[in-house]
């Protein structure tokens, strides 16, 4: 089977790359109406900025965010994950129609998450990460990062198992930008065939990310703006495609739908 495109929903009023521009329930609902019409195989609805140093939502307020937004898309036959680090979200997001947990903490930001995922039976994406982020940039210290991230990822996968959620409900995410330096970056897109040996379907995101706008910038040079990092998200995209990875996290759905034609034409030339 070729590779997911997830659309990215987010009902934030400051994430970095579309701060604030689908924060009101209607425009995020149209907004993943219309990435469902560009060919999105997954809805990803957000209520939490994780750009580095954003103050987190309350949960109230995290849910007010997603939940109707989560209950309309689903109802409007989405497929639809929720990209929450809290378990009461995460549970309430699944009876409003989520079939997906996307967690970047992996389940370390709330203790709870592991069994309501297990008790959901949902698939449940789990990223390395490595605290929040207003810390997470004084962490991004590695040996190997492509080993390191592998290792960690796996301790996860050991501890989410032993409390109970299934080896099959586990898609692995290197986290792209969370406690990373743009060279981390690289090296984990390089290798993304060291992820995928780890036995897991494989998730990534590199959408619009900073290391994308400083590549081809001489130093101290202006990076390009996230809106212009499209088409560099999109060859990110060709390179998790002929890796085989499970899916990608993409703001711009349509470029990255086009890129994966590509790679399925290449793929299938004799
Ligand atoms: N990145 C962001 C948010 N959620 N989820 C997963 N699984 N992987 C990611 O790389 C990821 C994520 C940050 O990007 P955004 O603010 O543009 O949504």
């Amino acid at each position: 089977m070729g590779t997911l495109v997830m659309g990215v929903v987010n009902v934030t009023p400051d994430s970095f790359s579309d701060g604030g521009k689908w924060f009101t329930k209607g425009a995020a609902v149209a907004h993943g109406l219309d990435l469902l019409e560009q060919g999105a195989d997954i809805l990803d609805v957000g209520g939490e900025s994780t750009r580095p140093g954003a103050d987190r939502p309350i949960r109230e307020e995290e849910l007010h965010r997603v939940i109707p937004v989560i209950r309309e898309l689903s109802r409007a036959g989405a497929r639809v994950s929720v990209d929450t680090m809290r378990a009461s979200v995460a549970g309430k997001a699944v009876e409003a129609g989520a079939s997906i947990v996307n967690d970047v903490s992996g389940g370390l930001a709330d203790p709870d998450m592991a069994r309501v995922v297990a008790e959901a039976g949902v698939l449940f994406v789990v990223m390395h990460w490595r605290g929040h982020s207003d810390r997470m940039q004084d962490r991004a210290l590695y040996n190997d990062v492509v080993a390191d991230v592998c290792r960690e990822l796996s301790e996860r996968v050991s501890d989410l198992c032993a409390r109970g959620v299934g080896r099959d409900q586990l898609i692995l995410d290197p986290g792209f930008g969370f406690a990373k330096l743009p060279e981390h970056n690289w090296s984990l897109l390089a290798h993304l065939d060291a992820l995928q040996a780890l036995g897991f379907p494989v998730l990534v995101g590199t959408s619009r990310k900073t290391f994308l706008g400083s590549v081809g910038v001489s130093e101290g040079g202006m990076p390009r703006p996230p809106v212009q990092r499209d088409a560099r998200t999109a060859a990110t995209t060709v390179i998790a495609g002929l890796a085989g990875v499970w899916g990608v996290r993409v703001h711009d759905v349509a470029s990255s739908i086009d890129a994966l034609r590509v790679v399925a034409a290449v793929e299938a030339a004799p």
